[in-house]
């Protein structure tokens, strides 16, 4: 019998990674994952897999354990999803946020280029690169206008991949995805917090929802269907970067009229806007040209805008209900 695959995933515990690990548990690989060390479990996205894969220490900030890990896994792909990923906190630790999100892009791609030179890397940048751009959808040739310190570190940790492809000919590339969401997302994160609002409006557990800017617009998918990109990335013959995207864009308005509307309540009587929720810089309107994606990795979206609301809405419920009881 062939050997497995191997796989090292950082970023294990967030929301991508967990969908990548249980979907290349699915294809039969060895799935390695890097954890940092925290004062309570933060294990709850891969709870359910914690007997079929190996978890590592490690911390993007230090490079020896990433050395360690490298060795121990000995993947045959790397897929560096570890980052501080919420926009807002990039304002209020821009450093960390360098450190973590750019930095730690260096410092993995050394660690491959030194250790295991032959694995194929996978780096997750962002829609958010794009920032403020006037061109409209965005695909990969669009030049980047970032609006953030998050914005700012993804273009750095974009590049860094592409200059270790041609300067080492590593098999390095990145995804360019558009925001994805389910519900594993974060509750900091707008989708999140609006699924799990409504739903606590709805049981009475809350009054009322505040949020910030809701005229934004973002390109929103189902993260299961970006992770399946990710993998299909690193399947192909040459190394090549991907912008993944629905190639629809909705306001957080619609967002939040879709989600009320699911468990029959008027947003209007709900919604109270937050200054604290409006950004120092906005990005205004994503929206992917995902064309590249489909005609060479053969991949579409397979949630629709609609359906990932409900998905969210009901999730919550379930999970506030069962809470309660
Ligand atoms: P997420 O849920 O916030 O997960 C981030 C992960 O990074 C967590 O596992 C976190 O570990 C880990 N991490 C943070 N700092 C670390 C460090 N210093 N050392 C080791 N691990 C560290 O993010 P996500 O939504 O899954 O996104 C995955 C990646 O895709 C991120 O790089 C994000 O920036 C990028 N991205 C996301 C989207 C999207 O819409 N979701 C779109 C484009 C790009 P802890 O659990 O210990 O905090
Ligand atoms: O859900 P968000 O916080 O996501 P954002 O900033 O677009 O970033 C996400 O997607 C990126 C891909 O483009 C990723 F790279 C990044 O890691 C992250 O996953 O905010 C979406 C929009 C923003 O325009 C924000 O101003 O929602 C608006 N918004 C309005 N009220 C709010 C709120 N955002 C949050 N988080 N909370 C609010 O109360």
């Amino acid at each position: 019998m062939p050997a497995k695959k191997r796989a090292l995933i950082t970023g294990i515990t967030g929301q991508d990674g967990s969908y990548l690990a249980d979907l290349l548990l699915e294809k039969d690989y060895q799935v390695f994952g890097l954890v940092r060390r925290s004062s309570t479990s933060n294990y709850r996205r891969i709870e359910h897999l914690k007997d079929k894969i190996t978890l590592i220490p490690g911390d993007l900030l230090d490079q020896m354990s990433l050395i360690q890990a490298v060795k121990e896994a000995n993947p045959d792909e790397v897929y560096n999803l570890a980052a501080q990923s919420f926009v807002p906190t990039s304002w209020t630790s821009p450093l960390s946020t360098g450190e973590f999100t750019a930095l730690g892009v260096t410092r993995m791609l050394e660690t491959v280029r030194l250790i295991k030179p032959k694995a194929k890397f996978y780096q997750a940048s962002s829609s958010e690169m794009f920032g403020n751009t006037p061109h409209t959808p965005q695909n990969e040739q669009t030049p980047f206008s970032p609006r953030s310190p998050y914005g700012v570190a993804k273009v750095y940790g974009h590049f860094i991949t592409l200059n270790y492809r041609e300067s080492y000919n590593l098999f390095a590339v990145s995804g360019i995805c558009f925001n994805h969401e389910s519900p594993r997302r974060g509750l900091e994160f707008v989708t999140r917090k609006i699924s799990d609002g409504v739903v606590r409006i709805k049981l009475g557990l809350a009054k009322d929802l505040k949020l910030g800017n809701l005229d934004a617009k973002r390109d929103w998918g189902y993260a299961p269907d970006y992770c399946r990109a990710m993998y299909l990335m690193l399947q192909q013959p040459k190394p090549q970067d991907f912008v993944i995207g629905t190639g629809v864009a909705h306001s957080v308005k619609d967002f939040v009229k879709a989600a009320f509307d699911t468990v029959g309540l008027d947003w209007k009587k709900y919604v109270k806007i937050d200054k604290k929720f409006i950004r120092p810089a906005e990005v205004d309107h994503l929206v992917a040209d995902a064309s590249k994606a489909k005609k060479i990795l053969k991949w579409k979206p397979e949630v629709s805008f609609e359906q990932l609301v409900k998905i969210m809405v009901e999730a919550d419920l379930a999970r506030i209900f069962k809470e309660r009881k």
